[in-house]
């Protein structure tokens, strides 16, 4: 491709409301730009990244035995009804009327869209399993777009859904996807850990996300520095060691009030779907919402404004005590006020209608759950997904396939998503200097760069154009042909961050032109005979 004709609007300044090294990059090198909050145009060479990675995800979607097709983005509001999510999502899910003046969403997601379609042909055992994908754009009105693409309005997703006749195969699945996962990102050049997460609205079991390194990440995952074991913070079990004490156990309330922070007991109160539930907790640790959640199978939680006395309610509250309260002898009950409520507490003793779970916080420093190595916290951006959803979709939607004995069954579902255009952004994020971006080969706009020092002299116009066309028979190659101080033209070189720069110079009557890897800064003269040979190293290792 020749520059010349490319629309690529570097700017020298950074954009003022960029947040973020991909953000300020992506403007800056010309690849996007914002048509509106959390809505933009991806130039021509933020589009290539964006095929270049698209091609990625369909080469493993396909080894991974998955089929492509394309859903409308308009859905009738009547499968959102199906399954009650209309009024589930408030504002973020976008609506709109047709002519008829009747109700539609912009896709966020497809799991009704996508049951709906397979419901009347996938009505035998002898169908399943079955595993369909698309790539296309979703709409979610997000109250606060940022960084970007990583949190848009408008964003490109893969996503795939799969269809089973029973539990197996959908392990199975599960499992096959979250290897094309990690070849994927692999693939993409992204430092990423798939991390155990929780399913959040869309319920069922198993879920990980496939976690991007980067500070500006709006997630934070436990990981251990030993293993492979990662979580997302809210999901990381805490690894309980008994404290053996010989310290005898007090009567309650008499006696001396052992002070103290780390004879504590906390009180937490909160509202799980319609329970009221109050958690006990060590002094020191957090209590985990997600995990008094899950622990209570709830599907949603908030805090509650209550103060009381756990030992004063029994059936109107359930009760949850932290298990790290296990190893706290003769504790103090201290309310929100730091009035002790009750003293000498042996949880397991005086409070024996307590359910003790691990409800609390990891911390870094924790030991790893899986018993090995420590417990570190990082940042990261989620550019992928995978859940177990189960029969939701088909209990709500009536997608049901006899099975061997002819019996009707509900057909078990998994979904499968990864963020496109976020992982474009992600891919920046982790991959910049400071003169620009640095793509890794695999996404990069254009593998080669040819850049003339000096437009106006032939012999150096004359060996870009002869490189240009013999190249561009085998790698994707940008030749800079505009009339430009060298200068301007090497910054914006870095700035766009192609993996191999060719210079075409003073030497270009000898034959000599100079080889740079964007990425090492290392330059290397060499004769133009030599150039597919230094390329294809270059590429090799
Ligand atoms: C909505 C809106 C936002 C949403 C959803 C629905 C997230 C919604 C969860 C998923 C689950 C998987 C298939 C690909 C992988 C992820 N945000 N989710 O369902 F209406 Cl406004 O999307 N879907």
């Amino acid at each position: 491709m020749r520059q010349s004709q490319m629309l690529v609007p570097t700017l020298k300044e950074n954009p003022a409301d960029a947040e973020c090294a991909s953000h300020r990059y992506l403007v800056r090198a010309g690849f996007i730009r914002q048509t509106a909050a959390g809505i933009y145009s991806y130039l021509p060479l933020g589009y290539r990244v964006i095929r270049k990675i698209e091609a990625i995800v369909r080469d493993e979607m396909e080894k991974a035995g998955c089929v492509e097709l394309l859903m409308p983005a308009m859905q009738p509001a009547e499968l959102w009804h199906e399954t009650g999510r209309w009024h589930v999502y408030g504002p973020e899910l976008m609506r709109l009327k047709d002519r008829h003046g009747r109700d539609f969403a912009l896709g966020a997601t497809h799991e009704e869209l996508i049951t709906s379609l397979v419901r009347d042909e996938l009505n035998s055992y002898k169908k399943l399993p079955m595993t369909l994908y698309q790539i296309q754009t979703k709409y979610r009105d997000e109250r606060r777009p940022r960084f970007g693409l990583l949190r848009g309005r408008e964003f490109i997703m893969k996503d795939a859904y799969s269809f089973h006749s029973n539990p197996e195969s959908l392990d199975e699945r599960y499992q096959i996807m979250y290897e094309a996962y990690k070849n994927i990102f692999s693939r993409c050049g992204l430092d990423f850990r798939p991390v155990i997460a929780d399913s959040g609205a869309i319920g069922g079991k198993d879920t990980h996300e496939f976690m991007a390194l980067a500070e500006v990440g709006e997630d934070t995952i436990a990981y251990s520095d030993s293993s492979d074991y990662a979580a997302n913070i809210e999901m990381a079990a805490v690894l309980f060691k008994e404290e053996k004490s010989d310290e005898a156990l007090l009567p309650l309330d008499t006696g001396d009030v052992k002070a103290g922070e780390e004879n504590s007991i906390k009180i937490g109160w909160y509202r799980a779907d319609d329970t009221n539930v109050c958690v006990l907790y060590r002094a020191g640790n957090e209590i985990n919402e997600v995990k008094v959640k899950n622990v209570l199978d709830a599907a949603m939680i908030e805090e509650w404004a209550h103060d009381g006395d756990p030992f004063e309610m029994k059936d109107s509250v359930v009760l949850l005590a932290d298990q790290a309260l296990k190893n706290v002898v003769n504790g103090r009950l201290d309310n929100k006020n730091g009035e002790v409520l009750h003293y000498n507490v042996n949880v397991e003793r005086d409070l024996p209608h307590a359910r003790i779970a691990d409800l609390c916080m990891i911390k870094e420093g924790d030991p790893s759950p899986d018993g090995v190595g420590t417990i570190r916290f990082a940042r990261g951006i989620e550019v992928g997904q995978i859940f177990k959803i189960g029969t939701k979709y088909a209990d709500a939607m009536g997608a049901n396939f006899l099975d061997e004995n002819g019996k009707s069954q509900p057909i078990i579902m998994g979904c499968y998503g990864i963020g496109i255009s976020r992982t474009l952004s992600a891919i920046a994020e982790q991959h910049h200097d400071e003169f620009g971006l640095v793509w890794p080969k695999s996404v990069a706009p254009f593998t080669v760069h040819i850049v003339p020092v000096n437009a106006k002299n032939e012999a150096q116009k004359l060996l870009s154009e002869q490189l240009y066309e013999h190249l561009s028979r085998d790698y994707d190659v940008l030749l800079d042909d505009r009339d430009e101080r060298a200068g301007v033209k090497f910054a914006e070189a870095d700035l766009i961050g192609c993996p191999i720069r060719i210079t075409v110079g003073k030497k270009a009557q000898e034959g000599l032109i100079e080889l740079k890897d964007r990425r090492t800064g290392e330059q290397r003269e060499c004769a133009v005979s030599e150039v597919e040979e230094a390329i294809r190293e270059f590429l090799n290792k």
